[in-house]
């Protein structure tokens, strides 16, 4: 999933576009990036600014809408009325979401956005915009009004959707208090979201905030449960920010698993491997992918749907979800119990010559017979592989790479491959083709 980014280049890479690329890569999506500004600052001073032609920037943008699929959009730095009338043209009429986060001074007191080009930000970027992130300095520009309280920033959130922005985030940072409360205005209803307050300035931390909200507007996630997340990525990052220079700490995005992204680039190889349609058992496929240590099918990444066959083509039906898989990830979870590094499997039709393979490629093969299961565990649903499996592995060191059964009553048979990664399943499959 690709995102895009028109935002300020900061060479501190705290903020701005370096900052945007390091939060998308983290969260698994691709950032496209058009800049819209020249920063020069480091973790002490801001030394100056300068922006890019409306041309340039407008050239940029297009580069990236004509050729790539783009899922969601965050704007940060605007800089002046031109740039703002160059994204205003180039986004009016497109259809996909918009992120704005309004940056008006950074962290080091460097202006961001020019005194004359307030109204114009306003008046011609706020109606474009599905979800914008002010913080209370923010908002109080936006609305010319003063926020101290939650209910001040209720009467702003309601002032600036009435402006155009779709969905509102106050972030509560500036406010006082113990904890910090992000306010969100989404249709006509408030939602807030309190965490800890952390007691260290930071660079970077409000992009990060936006950024991750972006990636998760752009997977179609809500507005609600995207600020969550957001919240959370940010809070993560601050609490996490490095002095890595003479002055303010650099909010640092915690490497976050990418689980999602390796198993859907998985996915893709697999059903483009050619001949794969031989492969797919009458039940069809399931690819599977844990995160460390999973604790239920919850915590297992699957296809909610199946990879199917059609004929020689063989095509993927339904999207990822954890707990989208029943019998695969079960089969996961009873082999990641005892071997935690095993955390990725593939059903494939059952086959003499694909055992024969495995056994030649020295393969670790088990297997269990179905019609040894007791009746009381028959009957429970969705039990039988999880009872296979444990019976599977139940004597043997070292984890296993293939597990089969030869079928039951009804049953076709079915080959389970194992690997520790999505990619390890595929190379283990490239060799008993
Ligand atoms: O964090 C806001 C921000 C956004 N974009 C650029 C910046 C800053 C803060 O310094 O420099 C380019």
């Amino acid at each position: 999933m690709n995102v895009l980014t028109i935002a300020g280049s900061d060479p501190s890479s705290g903020a701005g576009i370096q900052g945007d690329i390091k939060t998308f890569s983290a969260l698994g999506a691709y950032g496209f990036s058009a800049i819209t500004a020249l920063t020069s600052q480091n973790s002490s001073k801001f030394f100056m600014s300068e922006p890019v032609s409306p041309d340039a920037v407008r050239s940029q943008i297009r580069s990236v809408l004509l050729d790539f699929e783009v899922s969601a959009i965050k704007i940060g730095m605007v800089y002046d009325k031109k740039t703002i009338k160059t994204i205003y043209d180039e986004l009016k009429n497109i259809r996909i979401p918009i992120v704005l986060d309004p940056v008006f001074q950074s962290t080091t007191g460097g202006v961001l956005l020019q005194a004359d080009a307030y109204e114009d930000f306003k008046k011609l970027l706020l109606p474009l915009v599905y979800v914008i992130t002010p913080n209370v300095p923010e908002s109080e520009k936006i609305t010319g009004m003063k926020v101290r309280s939650q209910s001040d920033a209720r009467k702003a959130a309601l002032k600036i959707n009435s402006m155009g922005a779709k969905n509102v985030v106050i972030k509560g940072g500036h406010m006082r208090g113990d904890g910090v409360t992000d306010l969100l205005l989404a249709g006509k209803k408030f939602y807030t979201f309190s965490q800890k307050r952390l007691s260290r300035d930071n660079h970077g931390g409000g992009c990060i905030f936006s950024a991750a909200l972006c990636v998760s507007i752009a997977k179609g996630t809500s507005v609600p449960e995207s600020v969550r997340l957001a919240q959370s990525i940010s809070f993560e990052s601050i609490k996490n920010a490095s002095a890595i220079g003479k002055g303010i700490a650099i909010a640092r995005q915690k490497n976050t698993d990418t689980v999602e992204e390796e198993l859907a680039g998985a996915i893709g190889q697999f059903v483009s491997i050619n001949g794969i349609h031989k492969y797919i058992p009458e039940v069809q496929t399931n690819f599977v992918y844990a995160k460390p240590n999973p604790k239920s099918i919850f915590d297992i990444l699957g296809l909610e749907g199946r990879i199917v066959k059609a004929g020689s083509s063989v095509m993927v039906a339904g999207t990822l979800k954890y707990g989208g898989s029943r019998h695969v990830a079960s089969a996961v979870l009873e082999v990641a119990k005892r071997f935690p590094s095993t955390r990725s499997a593939v059903n494939i039709r059952y086959g003499n010559t694909t055992i024969k393979k495995a056994t030649a490629e020295r393969f670790q093969i088990l297997r269990y017979d179905r019609t040894l299961e007791p009746r009381s565990n028959k009957n429970a649903e969705g039990k039988t592989v999880s009872w296979g499996i444990k019976t599977a592995i139940e004597n043997i060191k070292n984890s296993p790479d293939m597990i089969y059964h030869t079928g039951d009553l009804g049953k076709e048979p079915m080959i389970l491959l194992f690997g520790k990664t999505p990619r390890d399943v595929l190379i283990k499959l490239a060799k008993i083709r």
